[in-house]
């Protein structure tokens, strides 16, 4: 059903907008060294959008990666610059790939191999001089609100991806997001024979801390001690919340004796410093780890995390606040 599916990107019907509907903050990057048509074109583009004017040159394309332009204008009948040199680099980088695009070609050039190669290579829309000024207003409003639109759907799209990834109380990654990812690493390592460690995570006694001060402080002291665990790992290593108070931490390229001593410092950033709720009240938490490694015996995520899951249950046995491999 195209309007749920619209609705769920956050494409209300009731929003719909009129035609001539121009967002504000709108800014126009106009690339044409003719400071005649550049001045012509800038006056009429200039009620709807901020014009920002380059005669061209080496960096236009580099310097448009900066600014979140709503479109860019370039001229393909340049004498210093490759216009299309320059729209072939707005399409390579990351920060302008999505960026409208509207070429100015000379009367001359309709269906030259100059224009069929600018439409090939994503350019969406042209202008053919003399510049009429209603036709260039409507065609770069609809530009700019393709633009904007495609930008409401990406945010939307990162949006999703990171509820689907990351759990709300904690903000690391969740189970189904670290199951999947670890696969990944794992086989990675595998591939080139590289070491990887996991330690599993369980805070020591957590329900009677819950019973005692309620579950929002639990939910607090849960929030506290992930980030305790993710100020303390690398960048490259993976921190998840696997279930109620258990975590996970994968770090790839590290030996056994690397992750016990990583392991013993995550188990004193926990248990050194108190925790402290809203009010005020200080709470000593402790937790167990069991850490595991890629040997010959293991091979897969289920063994690893199941050898990670013995080793804490050891620690958990043994009597709670320290580190078992
Ligand atoms: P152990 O040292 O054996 O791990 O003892 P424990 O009390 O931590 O273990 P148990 O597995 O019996 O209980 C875990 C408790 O963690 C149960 C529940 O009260 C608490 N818990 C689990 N998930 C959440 C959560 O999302 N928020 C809060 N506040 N508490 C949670
Ligand atoms: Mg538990
Ligand atoms: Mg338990
Ligand atoms: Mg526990």
């Amino acid at each position: 059903n195209r309007e749920n599916t619209g609705a769920m990107l956050g494409w209300n019907k009731s929003e719909d907008v009129p035609e001539t509907f121009v967002p504000s903050n709108t800014s126009i990057l106009l690339v044409d060294d003719n400071e005649k048509v550049a001045k012509r074109v800038g006056q009429m583009l200039s009620e709807i959008a901020t014009i920002t004017h380059s005669t061209g040159g080496e960096n236009v394309a580099e310097r448009a990666r900066e600014k979140n332009y709503d479109l860019v204008i370039v001229s393909l009948s340049m004498r210093e610059t490759d216009g299309l040199w320059i729209c072939s680099k707005l399409r390579s980088f990351e920060e302008t790939r999505h960026v409208p695009i509207l070429v100015v070609v000379d009367d001359c050039e309709r269906g030259s191999k100059q224009l069929v190669r600018a439409l090939e290579m994503g350019v969406n829309d042209y202008l053919i001089p003399p510049v009429e000024r209603l036709e260039l207003t409507a065609r770069a409003r609809t530009q700019v609100r393709r633009k904007r639109y495609s930008d409401r759907l990406w945010e939307n799209f990162h949006l999703s991806m990171q509820l689907a990834t990351t759990d709300a109380v904690t903000g690391l990654y969740n189970r189904h997001y670290m199951n999947s990812h670890l696969e990944t690493l794992l086989r990675h390592a595998r591939q080139a024979s590289k070491p990887l460690s996991l330690a599993m995570l369980d805070i020591d006694h957590f329900k009677p801390v819950n019973d005692t001060y309620g579950h929002a402080a639990g939910d607090e002291i849960l929030h506290e001690f992930a980030k305790r665990i993710a100020r303390n790992v690398r960048g490259v290593d993976l921190a998840a919340r696997y279930g109620g108070e258990e975590f996970v931490v994968v770090m790839p390229d590290t030996v056994e004796s690397d992750a016990e001593m990583i392991a013993e410092r995550l188990r004193q950033t926990i248990s050194n410093t108190p925790f402290t709720l809203a009010d005020g009240t200080n709470i000593n938490i402790t937790v167990s780890l069991g850490l595991a490694c890629i040997t010959d015996g293991i091979l897969t995520t289920a063994d690893l995390l199941e050898r990670a899951d013995s080793a804490l249950y050891q620690a958990k046995h043994d009597g709670r606040n320290r580190v078992v491999i």
